[in-house]
């Protein structure tokens, strides 16, 4: 999980009108400025350059731009994001990918798919079907990858809001579970640090070159990481959980 590049979006302040299930209140606009200002140092700590997109205020939901596209060395994807309020992101975002990308390939309605349902374990890639991500927008992705060399799995969320909500992989065959993922059979094969219930959120880490970014105030779970061997970076982040966002959405990284 070697990175060079990044992309990430400022929040406008449209952000507090965007979606969200949580009762967690509202977002402090300054505040969640701040987290992301921290989130985009503590990727340049770990050696990415970071291309930063202005704030849109047509798009409050914007700056989760890991659900517009699915990055692989070979090409972008340009994903049908699933809720109709962030559909419309995608064409910044592939205009940005032009940047970076030749190779383009897309899903197409009636598929639908985020980003954040997709996590890439080295050659394999899981793929959760979820209020966002359809069918067939999953079956759409894994023909993509599998025509490229990948193995695709396709499994059914049961409570998470996205895939990568509840289980993201830290490298060397580990991955961070919470919930429904600690005993999935899906990820029976990784070692596994499991998330208490009361640290649910921080299942969902990055790990960006030779650090894992977690969310800061939880210690049992960034504890058990350390122990494991990995190096750990924390960044506040209580104005994205309050929509439901977490570090991985925040940017796409290639
Ligand atoms: C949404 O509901 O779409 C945003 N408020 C949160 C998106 C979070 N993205 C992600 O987990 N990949």
């Amino acid at each position: 999980m070697l990175f060079k590049q990044t992309i990430v979006k400022k929040p406008g302040k449209s952000y507090l009108n965007g979606l969200t299930t949580s009762d967690l209140g509202e977002p402090n606009y300054e505040k969640l400025l701040q987290q992301h200002e921290e989130y985009v140092k503590a990727l340049k700590s770990c050696g990415v350059a970071v291309h930063e997109l202005e704030p849109s205020e047509e798009f409050p939901d914007s700056c989760f731009v890991e659900d517009a596209a699915v990055v692989v060395p070979e090409f972008a994807v340009i994903t049908n994001p699933g809720a109709d309020s962030r559909n419309k992101e995608i064409i910044e975002i592939e205009e940005v990918l032009k940047n970076y990308y030749d190779e383009f390939r897309y899903i197409q309605g009636p598929g639908t798919l985020d980003g954040g349902d997709v996590m890439q374990i080295d050659k394999n890639f899981y793929i959760g079907i979820s209020d966002r991500t359809n069918q067939e927008g999953a079956n759409q992705l894994k023909k993509i990858l599998e025509d490229a060399g990948y193995h695709v799995t396709i499994t059914t969320l049961e409570e998470f809001f996205h895939l990568k909500t509840g289980i993201t992989f830290l490298g060397d065959q580990t991955v961070v579970a919470a919930g429904e993922f600690i005993n999935h059979p899906a990820f029976a094969e990784y070692k596994k640090i499991v998330v208490p219930a009361e640290e649910e959120y921080t299942a969902n880490t990055i790990r960006v070159n030779d650090n894992v970014i977690v969310p800061s105030g939880f210690p049992e779970t960034k504890q058990k990481i350390e122990e494991a061997g990995f190096h750990v970076v924390e960044v506040e982040m209580t104005e994205f959980q309050k929509h439901d966002g977490g570090l991985s959405c925040l940017s796409l990284r290639f």
